[in-house]
Protein backbone atom coordinates (compact mmCIF):
# COMPACT_ATOMS: atom_id res chain seq x y z
CA UNK A 1 0.00 0.00 0.00
CA UNK A 2 0.99 3.24 -1.11
CA UNK A 3 0.35 6.47 0.43
CA UNK A 4 2.08 9.80 -0.74
CA UNK A 5 2.03 12.89 1.90
CA UNK A 6 0.62 15.74 0.10
CA UNK A 7 3.59 17.97 -1.84
CA UNK A 8 5.22 20.63 1.20
CA UNK A 9 7.36 22.00 -1.61
CA UNK A 10 6.53 25.24 -2.81
CA UNK A 11 5.53 25.92 -6.87
CA UNK A 12 8.88 27.48 -7.44
CA UNK A 13 12.23 25.87 -6.76
CA UNK A 14 13.93 28.91 -8.09
CA UNK A 15 16.06 31.21 -5.61
CA UNK A 16 14.39 34.90 -5.74
CA UNK A 17 17.11 37.20 -6.62
CA UNK A 18 17.05 38.79 -2.88
CA UNK A 19 17.98 35.63 -1.40
CA UNK A 20 20.27 34.43 -4.06
CA UNK A 21 22.41 37.55 -3.46
CA UNK A 22 22.28 37.20 0.78
CA UNK A 23 23.39 33.39 -0.23
CA UNK A 24 26.61 34.69 -1.99
CA UNK A 25 27.60 37.42 0.24
CA UNK A 26 26.94 35.26 3.44
CA UNK A 27 29.32 32.43 1.61
CA UNK A 28 31.36 34.90 0.95
CA UNK A 29 31.26 35.76 4.95
CA UNK A 30 31.24 32.77 6.07
CA UNK A 31 34.54 31.55 3.88
CA UNK A 32 34.01 28.06 4.65
CA UNK A 33 31.98 28.21 8.19
CA UNK A 34 29.16 26.81 6.20
CA UNK A 35 29.71 23.25 6.11
CA UNK A 36 29.28 21.94 2.59
CA UNK A 37 29.25 18.11 2.32
CA UNK A 38 32.53 16.54 0.41
CA UNK A 39 32.30 15.84 -2.81
CA UNK A 40 31.28 11.99 -3.23
CA UNK A 41 32.75 9.77 -5.62
CA UNK A 42 30.53 9.67 -8.16
CA UNK A 43 29.50 6.09 -9.15
CA UNK A 44 31.75 2.57 -8.90
CA UNK A 45 31.27 -0.55 -11.13
CA UNK A 46 29.53 -2.40 -8.34
CA UNK A 47 31.17 -5.80 -8.16
CA UNK A 48 27.92 -7.59 -7.93
CA UNK A 49 26.08 -5.18 -10.53
CA UNK A 50 25.34 -6.02 -14.03
CA UNK A 51 28.74 -5.92 -16.03
CA UNK A 52 27.19 -3.12 -17.94
CA UNK A 53 25.76 -1.27 -14.31
CA UNK A 54 26.99 1.64 -13.28
CA UNK A 55 25.72 2.27 -9.67
CA UNK A 56 26.74 5.29 -7.33
CA UNK A 57 27.61 4.33 -3.78
CA UNK A 58 25.80 7.78 -2.20
CA UNK A 59 22.82 7.64 -0.18
CA UNK A 60 19.50 7.74 -2.08
CA UNK A 61 16.84 9.68 -2.38
CA UNK A 62 13.75 8.41 -1.00
CA UNK A 63 11.13 6.88 -3.44
CA UNK A 64 8.94 9.19 -1.66
CA UNK A 65 10.80 12.03 -2.27
CA UNK A 66 11.90 11.10 -5.85
CA UNK A 67 8.19 10.40 -7.05
CA UNK A 68 6.46 13.52 -5.20
CA UNK A 69 8.71 15.98 -5.51
CA UNK A 70 8.98 16.36 -9.63
CA UNK A 71 9.17 18.71 -12.99
CA UNK A 72 6.33 17.95 -15.62
CA UNK A 73 5.16 20.81 -16.74
CA UNK A 74 2.37 18.89 -18.96
CA UNK A 75 0.81 18.60 -15.53
CA UNK A 76 1.36 22.00 -13.88
CA UNK A 77 4.46 23.91 -12.94
CA UNK A 78 4.20 23.15 -9.32
CA UNK A 79 6.50 20.57 -7.46
CA UNK A 80 3.63 18.60 -6.50
CA UNK A 81 1.68 19.14 -9.45
CA UNK A 82 3.15 15.58 -11.68
CA UNK A 83 1.82 13.33 -8.68
CA UNK A 84 -1.59 15.08 -8.28
CA UNK A 85 -2.64 15.58 -11.84
CA UNK A 86 -1.35 12.27 -13.58
CA UNK A 87 -3.68 9.91 -12.43
CA UNK A 88 -5.48 9.96 -15.71
CA UNK A 89 -2.40 9.28 -17.70
CA UNK A 90 -2.38 6.00 -19.92
CA UNK A 91 1.19 4.94 -20.79
CA UNK A 92 -0.20 2.07 -21.83
CA UNK A 93 -0.54 1.07 -24.43
CA UNK A 94 2.38 3.16 -25.85
CA UNK A 95 4.35 3.43 -28.85
CA UNK A 96 7.66 5.29 -30.30
CA UNK A 97 8.34 6.57 -33.57
CA UNK A 98 11.74 6.50 -34.57
CA UNK A 99 13.16 7.75 -37.90
CA UNK A 100 14.86 10.15 -39.47
CA UNK A 101 17.81 9.50 -40.73
CA UNK A 102 18.53 5.79 -40.05
CA UNK A 103 18.08 2.76 -41.99
CA UNK A 104 15.41 1.45 -40.56
CA UNK A 105 12.84 3.57 -39.48
CA UNK A 106 10.36 2.01 -37.31
CA UNK A 107 7.70 1.80 -34.43
CA UNK A 108 8.67 0.11 -31.46
CA UNK A 109 5.67 -0.86 -29.20
CA UNK A 110 6.31 -0.43 -24.74
CA UNK A 111 6.60 -4.45 -24.40
CA UNK A 112 8.69 -4.55 -27.23
CA UNK A 113 11.10 -2.66 -25.71
CA UNK A 114 10.44 -4.55 -22.67
CA UNK A 115 10.97 -7.75 -24.33
CA UNK A 116 14.04 -6.95 -26.52
CA UNK A 117 15.97 -4.76 -24.09
CA UNK A 118 18.09 -6.07 -21.07
CA UNK A 119 16.81 -3.84 -18.62
CA UNK A 120 19.17 -2.60 -15.71
CA UNK A 121 19.87 -0.71 -12.39
CA UNK A 122 21.67 2.83 -12.75
CA UNK A 123 21.86 4.92 -9.45
CA UNK A 124 22.94 8.08 -10.71
CA UNK A 125 22.87 11.25 -9.56
CA UNK A 126 20.19 13.91 -10.87
CA UNK A 127 21.15 18.05 -10.67
CA UNK A 128 18.43 20.26 -12.11
CA UNK A 129 19.34 23.32 -13.42
CA UNK A 130 17.43 24.99 -10.25
CA UNK A 131 20.25 23.90 -7.97
CA UNK A 132 19.01 21.10 -6.23
CA UNK A 133 19.51 17.28 -6.60
CA UNK A 134 18.41 13.69 -5.83
CA UNK A 135 20.66 10.37 -6.23
CA UNK A 136 17.79 7.87 -8.28
CA UNK A 137 17.85 4.12 -8.72
CA UNK A 138 16.65 4.09 -11.94
CA UNK A 139 15.60 1.00 -14.35
CA UNK A 140 16.87 1.18 -17.91
CA UNK A 141 18.70 0.17 -20.79
CA UNK A 142 21.45 1.67 -23.10
CA UNK A 143 20.31 4.62 -25.47
CA UNK A 144 22.58 3.40 -27.69
CA UNK A 145 21.07 -0.36 -28.21
CA UNK A 146 18.15 1.77 -29.37
CA UNK A 147 20.04 3.56 -31.82
CA UNK A 148 21.66 0.47 -33.20
CA UNK A 149 18.42 -1.48 -34.09
CA UNK A 150 17.37 1.64 -36.32
CA UNK A 151 20.44 1.86 -38.06
CA UNK A 152 22.00 5.29 -37.69
CA UNK A 153 23.22 6.81 -41.12
CA UNK A 154 26.16 8.37 -41.45
CA UNK A 155 24.89 12.15 -42.22
CA UNK A 156 23.44 11.76 -38.66
CA UNK A 157 24.66 14.12 -36.43
CA UNK A 158 21.71 14.94 -34.06
CA UNK A 159 19.39 12.65 -31.48
CA UNK A 160 15.62 14.67 -31.33
CA UNK A 161 13.45 13.13 -28.69
CA UNK A 162 9.35 14.15 -28.49
CA UNK A 163 7.23 14.14 -26.04
CA UNK A 164 3.37 12.78 -26.14
CA UNK A 165 0.77 16.24 -26.71
CA UNK A 166 -2.53 14.94 -25.04
CA UNK A 167 -4.23 17.91 -23.47
CA UNK A 168 -7.22 14.82 -22.37
CA UNK A 169 -4.89 13.76 -19.88
CA UNK A 170 -2.70 16.59 -19.32
CA UNK A 171 -3.82 19.56 -17.61
CA UNK A 172 -0.83 21.45 -18.11
CA UNK A 173 -1.21 21.30 -21.89
CA UNK A 174 -4.77 22.78 -21.70
CA UNK A 175 -6.72 25.80 -20.20
CA UNK A 176 -5.78 29.77 -20.55
CA UNK A 177 -2.58 29.72 -19.08
CA UNK A 178 0.53 27.51 -20.98
CA UNK A 179 3.80 27.48 -19.37
CA UNK A 180 5.54 26.48 -23.05
CA UNK A 181 5.13 25.13 -26.12
CA UNK A 182 3.68 21.65 -26.91
CA UNK A 183 5.71 19.27 -27.71
CA UNK A 184 8.47 19.84 -25.07
CA UNK A 185 11.30 18.76 -27.26
CA UNK A 186 14.95 17.68 -26.48
CA UNK A 187 17.67 16.94 -27.87
CA UNK A 188 21.59 14.96 -27.88
CA UNK A 189 24.41 14.95 -30.69
CA UNK A 190 24.45 12.00 -31.44
CA UNK A 191 27.97 11.03 -29.46
CA UNK A 192 26.33 11.92 -26.89
CA UNK A 193 23.12 9.84 -27.39
CA UNK A 194 25.49 6.79 -27.94
CA UNK A 195 27.99 7.39 -24.67
CA UNK A 196 27.23 4.93 -21.92
CA UNK A 197 25.81 6.51 -19.73
CA UNK A 198 22.82 7.83 -21.55
CA UNK A 199 19.84 5.40 -20.81
CA UNK A 200 16.34 5.44 -21.50
CA UNK A 201 14.49 4.86 -18.28
CA UNK A 202 11.36 2.78 -17.98
CA UNK A 203 11.62 2.28 -13.86
CA UNK A 204 12.73 3.62 -10.77
CA UNK A 205 13.08 2.06 -7.84
CA UNK A 206 12.52 -1.75 -9.20
CA UNK A 207 9.45 -0.55 -10.09
CA UNK A 208 7.85 0.54 -13.50
CA UNK A 209 7.87 4.34 -13.46
CA UNK A 210 4.94 6.41 -12.67
CA UNK A 211 3.44 8.80 -14.65
CA UNK A 212 4.94 11.64 -12.65
CA UNK A 213 8.09 10.06 -13.74
CA UNK A 214 7.88 10.27 -17.38
CA UNK A 215 5.98 7.05 -17.61
CA UNK A 216 6.68 4.67 -19.42
CA UNK A 217 9.89 5.84 -21.28
CA UNK A 218 12.01 8.71 -20.34
CA UNK A 219 15.71 9.93 -21.14
CA UNK A 220 18.18 9.85 -18.43
CA UNK A 221 21.67 12.15 -19.21
CA UNK A 222 23.48 12.14 -15.70
CA UNK A 223 25.90 15.16 -16.70
CA UNK A 224 23.48 16.85 -18.21
CA UNK A 225 20.90 19.39 -16.04
CA UNK A 226 17.91 17.74 -15.48
CA UNK A 227 15.70 19.57 -18.01
CA UNK A 228 17.55 17.15 -20.88
CA UNK A 229 15.77 14.38 -19.59
CA UNK A 230 12.92 15.00 -21.49
CA UNK A 231 9.66 12.65 -20.52
CA UNK A 232 7.14 9.97 -21.58
CA UNK A 233 8.86 10.23 -25.64
CA UNK A 234 6.63 8.97 -28.21
CA UNK A 235 8.95 10.02 -31.11
CA UNK A 236 12.67 9.79 -31.62
CA UNK A 237 14.23 11.11 -34.85
CA UNK A 238 17.98 11.54 -36.06
CA UNK A 239 19.17 14.58 -37.59
CA UNK A 240 21.59 16.34 -39.07
CA UNK A 241 21.11 19.84 -37.83
CA UNK A 242 20.75 20.45 -33.83
CA UNK A 243 17.30 20.00 -32.96
CA UNK A 244 15.42 22.30 -31.23
CA UNK A 245 15.49 21.88 -27.36
CA UNK A 246 12.58 23.31 -25.20
CA UNK A 247 14.07 25.57 -22.39
CA UNK A 248 16.77 26.60 -24.78
CA UNK A 249 14.48 27.57 -27.32
CA UNK A 250 12.17 29.43 -24.64
CA UNK A 251 15.46 30.94 -23.13
CA UNK A 252 18.52 30.97 -24.75
CA UNK A 253 20.88 32.60 -21.85
CA UNK A 254 19.55 30.70 -19.29
CA UNK A 255 20.00 27.47 -20.81
CA UNK A 256 21.78 25.94 -23.27
CA UNK A 257 21.74 23.29 -25.70
CA UNK A 258 24.82 21.33 -24.11
CA UNK A 259 23.17 21.81 -20.39
CA UNK A 260 26.39 19.87 -19.24
CA UNK A 261 26.43 20.42 -14.76
CA UNK A 262 28.81 22.86 -14.62
CA UNK A 263 29.36 24.85 -11.29
CA UNK A 264 32.00 27.66 -12.88
CA UNK A 265 29.10 29.04 -15.00
CA UNK A 266 26.30 30.46 -13.08
CA UNK A 267 22.76 30.61 -14.08
CA UNK A 268 21.68 34.54 -15.01
CA UNK A 269 19.32 34.63 -12.20
CA UNK A 270 21.29 32.22 -8.98
CA UNK A 271 24.59 30.65 -8.14
CA UNK A 272 25.24 26.94 -9.96
CA UNK A 273 28.41 26.29 -7.74
CA UNK A 274 26.55 24.72 -5.04
CA UNK A 275 22.80 22.54 -4.78
CA UNK A 276 20.61 21.14 -2.31
CA UNK A 277 19.74 17.72 -1.57
CA UNK A 278 16.46 17.36 -1.54
CA UNK A 279 15.30 14.83 1.80
CA UNK A 280 18.43 15.37 3.45
CA UNK A 281 18.53 17.46 7.05
CA UNK A 282 17.02 20.65 6.74
CA UNK A 283 19.59 23.44 7.01
CA UNK A 284 19.79 27.17 6.84
CA UNK A 285 18.39 27.46 2.94
CA UNK A 286 16.56 24.57 3.38
CA UNK A 287 18.51 21.31 2.81
CA UNK A 288 22.01 19.93 3.23
CA UNK A 289 23.88 21.81 0.41
CA UNK A 290 27.13 19.95 -1.62
CA UNK A 291 29.33 21.26 -4.23
CA UNK A 292 27.98 21.18 -7.43
CA UNK A 293 30.60 18.98 -9.48
CA UNK A 294 31.80 19.32 -12.95
CA UNK A 295 29.42 17.11 -15.37
CA UNK A 296 27.79 16.41 -12.17
CA UNK A 297 30.47 13.83 -11.00
CA UNK A 298 30.71 12.10 -14.10
CA UNK A 299 34.09 14.45 -15.65
CA UNK A 300 35.74 11.27 -15.87
CA UNK A 301 33.60 9.82 -18.20
CA UNK A 302 32.07 12.27 -20.69
CA UNK A 303 34.68 15.55 -20.50
CA UNK A 304 36.17 13.91 -23.55
CA UNK A 305 33.11 14.33 -25.05
CA UNK A 306 33.76 18.03 -25.27
CA UNK A 307 37.52 18.40 -25.64
CA UNK A 308 37.02 21.32 -27.93
CA UNK A 309 35.18 23.40 -25.66
CA UNK A 310 35.75 26.18 -23.21
CA UNK A 311 34.43 24.90 -19.88
CA UNK A 312 34.50 28.43 -18.74
CA UNK A 313 31.60 29.41 -20.89
CA UNK A 314 27.83 28.96 -20.99
CA UNK A 315 26.53 26.50 -23.83
N1 LIG B 1 8.19 16.38 -21.01
C1 LIG B 1 8.86 16.92 -19.98
N2 LIG B 1 10.03 16.39 -19.59
C2 LIG B 1 10.71 16.93 -18.56
C3 LIG B 1 10.21 18.09 -17.88
C4 LIG B 1 8.96 18.62 -18.31
O1 LIG B 1 8.44 19.61 -17.77
N3 LIG B 1 8.30 18.00 -19.36
N4 LIG B 1 10.96 18.65 -16.85
C5 LIG B 1 12.41 18.38 -16.85
C6 LIG B 1 13.09 18.84 -15.65
S1 LIG B 1 13.31 20.52 -15.50
C7 LIG B 1 13.62 17.98 -14.73
S2 LIG B 1 14.55 18.53 -13.43
C8 LIG B 1 13.36 16.52 -14.81
C9 LIG B 1 12.74 16.04 -13.52
O2 LIG B 1 12.62 14.63 -13.51
P1 LIG B 1 11.92 13.91 -12.26
O3 LIG B 1 10.63 14.62 -11.97
O4 LIG B 1 11.73 12.49 -12.67
O5 LIG B 1 12.88 14.04 -11.11
O6 LIG B 1 12.48 16.19 -15.89
C10 LIG B 1 12.72 16.90 -17.08
N5 LIG B 1 11.89 16.36 -18.15
MO1 LIG C 1 15.02 20.81 -13.94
Amino acid sequence: MSSYRPPKITSSEITPQSLYLTRRSLLGAAAGGLALAAAPKTFAAALNAKPSGYVLTEKQTSKQDVTSYNNFYEFGTGKGDPINNSGAFKAQPWTVEIGGLVGKPQTIDIETIFKDFPMEERVYRMRCVEAWSMVIPWVGFPLSALLDRVEPLGSAKYVAFETVVRPEEMPGQRGLFQPMNWPYVEGLRLDEARHPLTILATGLYGETLPNQNGAPLRLVVPWKYGFKGIKSIVKITLTEKEPPASWNVMQSNEYGFYANVNPAVDHPRWSQATERQIGEASGLFGGARMNTLPFNGYAEEVAGLYSGMDLTKFY
